[in-house]
């Protein structure tokens, strides 16, 4: 990653009227959560298919929760790092910026970001299996494993997709609509593999937009992408900032009048 690179990424944001940021679980990586895919990966050391579906909750839930419940212990001990604060920042002062995430930690709307697109729901919400209402539960961790309803009594699950469930209409459908019409697009710490997820970048480009990836690592979407930067978000969009030049305060675009 070279110095025209990070300045290259600056024009194009400083351009764009309507840019959508899309994030995976690298831009967490910095807080202390690890990825999925990592040397320290969380499917090194636990099966997707034991802890992360529908089956392997309806079989043993106390399992699932008991998963869930440490990395809510771990997501509840960590802060946004410098790339969740950028995004944030942007999100105030960038015209047309939006995030759209797949991860459930909650740490971009910790960082200050106020429209966030969950892709894949969120850990600190739970939903009643019967009576599928949604609620919040900040709590570090949970009394009970398994938790119930307290209105019904029926086992609660965590408001978050599972892999072999459809992604909640209403979200996709947004997230489907933003990156169909933005102007440039934004991958950070994703690899790109899971989808329907996986597919927004090309919903993206085949609208002619600009694609910035940035990630220590080459991506399937790193051939396609105007501009990859090898790095880590915590180093790469603080740079890209800085060469933006947007203060908290100031609006760092041409008015929209
Ligand atoms: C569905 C919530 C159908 C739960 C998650 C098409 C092709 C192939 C497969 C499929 C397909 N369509 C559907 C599938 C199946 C499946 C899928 O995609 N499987 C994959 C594995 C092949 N998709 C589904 O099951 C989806 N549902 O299709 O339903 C349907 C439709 C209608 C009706 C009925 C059914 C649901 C998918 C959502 C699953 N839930 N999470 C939980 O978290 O517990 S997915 C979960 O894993 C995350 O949310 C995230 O999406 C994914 C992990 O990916 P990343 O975030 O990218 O993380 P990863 O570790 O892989 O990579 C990290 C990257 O960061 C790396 O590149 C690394 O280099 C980089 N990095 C590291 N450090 C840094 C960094 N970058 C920057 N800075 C750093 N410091």
């Amino acid at each position: 990653m070279n110095d025209t690179d990070i300045s290259a990424a600056a024009a194009l944001l400083r351009g764009s009227m309507k840019t959508v940021v899309l994030t995976g679980a690298g831009i967490s990586a910095e807080s202390g959560i690890p990825t999925f895919r990592g040397e320290d990966g969380l499917w090194n050391r636990f099966r997707a298919e034991d802890l992360a579906t529908l089956e392997a909750f309806r079989e043993d839930a106390a399992l699932v929760w008991g998963w869930y419940d440490w990395r809510r212990g771990l997501m509840s001990k960590v802060e946004a790092n410098p790339a969740h604060k950028v995004l944030a920042l942007w999100e105030r002062r960038l015209p047309g910026l939006s995030i759209v995430t797949q991860n459930i930690d909650g740490l971009h709307q910790k960082a200050g970001s106020k429209s966030v697109v969950e892709l894949h729901g969120n850990i600190w919400r739970v939903r009643c299996t019967k009576e599928r209402t949604v609620s919040a539960n900040t709590e570090p961790h949970l009394e009970e494993i398994p938790p119930r309803c307290p209105s019904c009594g029926a086992l609660l699950r965590p408001d978050v997709v599972w892999f072999g469930e459809p992604l909640e209409r209403a979200v996709l459908e947004e997230a489907v609509r933003l990156s169909a019409t933005c102007e440039v697009m934004v991958v950070v710490g994703t690899s790109a593999l899971v989808h329907p997820a996986a597919s927004l970048p090309m919903a993206a480009l085949e609208r002619g937009a600009r694609l910035i990836e940035i990630n220590p690592d080459s991506t399937p979407l790193t051939r396609l992408a105007h501009l990859s930067l090898r790095g880590k978000a915590g180093a790469v969009l603080p740079l890209v900032q800085d060469r933006l030049g947007i203060g908290p305060g100031e609006d760092g675009q041409r008015s929209r009048t």
